[in-house]
């Protein structure tokens, strides 16, 4: 963990702009990106020198335990942040604070505590880089959450079948997973069933799954707080001309677009990709959102792969690729894996295979 923590400073340090001499982290994921601690109100990165770990009455004696190699301080009850860092660190114009995230309200009075607004810089695409290329101890613990959520996706096409409700399917998946050590889930399990699937994001719910019904199943898994991410689409029995003809569709874009992706190449390419491929097959309209997304300490980060996207792939970069066509009154198909950019193209963390029909008879 120590040796995490290290590089990730020397990574961050070496991105300070010249005239910032301080930079403190508020955004509670990016805390836990250096400290590996997620309880803790802010942590203060000076260009040299010991970093500061400020934290309230709740947490505090945790964090003295957890986290190593910086200090942790109280933040006494009734004492605000912002007064505390005005007294911790000195600012000039050419020694600024710089902050990865803050409010409009925070800015004002972060303001008037240092009492120069030259002084303050909001920098939070730097952590945000940062995030996006993982070390290699951060792939180790998505490559862990990744197996895991493929023993909770073995477990879902064990139980998906007629008669079961979508809820159990969750549950059962979700047993599994944190048997198996999975420190909860990595987002809410998605089951959704027959015409609810047309719904991208739609939550479980009582429905019973029915023969016949396309059922999408989206999950993951947590590992030293590292997600993971995996969305296969089952047919309960046998599979309907359509219902295999959208399936093929969206798992050839999603093949097209893995094979495409090496370091350097545009997230926006690859998206455009997967999405001229369904948009030729006729279904263009019917896929809602962007083909895929970072996946780290958050379910969602950079980079992103999306038409729009200004991103670029980065070996060290751990992305979904999940087209989909979603089609109201009948249903969705989603399909999607986590994969990690490598030197020479890259790996698939998740592994589950791809089976459609799911033929109990
Ligand atoms: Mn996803």
């Amino acid at each position: 963990m120590c040796a995490i923590l290290d590089n990730k400073l020397f990574n961050f340090r070496v991105r300070f702009p010249e005239d910032v001499a301080n930079f403190l982290i508020l955004d509670s994921v990016n805390v836990e990106y250096f400290t590996g601690f997620s309880g803790a109100v802010a942590f203060l990165v000076p260009r040299d020198g010991e970093c500061v770990l400020y934290v309230s009455g709740t947490n505090f004696e945790q964090a003295r335990h957890e986290v190593k190699n910086v200090r942790v301080e109280l933040l006494r009850r009734g004492e605000r942040l912002f007064d505390r860092v005005g007294c911790d660190v000195e600012v000039s114009v050419c020694a600024k604070l710089a902050v990865d995230v803050l409010s409009f309200e925070g800015w004002r009075f972060l303001v008037k505590v240092l009492g120069d607004d030259g002084c303050v810089v909001v920098l939070g695409d730097v952590v945000v880089g940062l995030r996006a290329v993982k070390l290699s101890e951060e792939v180790a613990l998505i490559g862990e959450a990744c197996r895991l959520a493929d023993v909770g996706m073995g477990v879902a096409c064990e139980v998906v079948g007629s008669g079961v409700s979508e809820l159990e399917v969750a549950a059962e998946v979700e047993y599994a997973m944190r048997k198996r050590g999975s420190c909860g889930v990595a987002f809410n399990t998605i089951v959704v069933s027959g015409a609810v699937g047309a719904f991208p994001h739609g939550a479980c719910g009582c429905r019973f799954i029915k023969e016949g019904d396309l059922v999408v199943v989206d999950l993951g898994a947590v590992v030293g707080g590292y997600r993971s991410d995996i969305t296969r689409t089952f047919v309960v029995g046998r599979a309907s001309g359509r219902q295999r003809k959208l399936f093929d569709v969206v798992r050839e874009a999603q093949s097209l677009a893995i094979d495409a992706m090496h370091a350097g190449v545009g997230a926006a390419n690859v998206d455009v990709l997967a999405r001229e491929f369904i948009g030729d097959a006729g279904f263009g309209g019917y896929f809602v959102h962007n083909l895929g997304h970072g996946v780290g300490l958050a379910i969602h980060e950079a980079p992103v792969l999306g038409p729009v996207s200004a991103d670029v792939l980065a070996v060290g970069n751990v992305v979904t690729v999940e087209p989909g066509i979603y089609i109201v009154g009948f249903g969705g198909i989603r399909v999607e894996d986590t994969v990690l950019v490598t030197d020479n193209g890259v790996k698939k963390l998740t592994k589950t295979p791809y089976t459609f029909e799911l033929a109990k008879f």
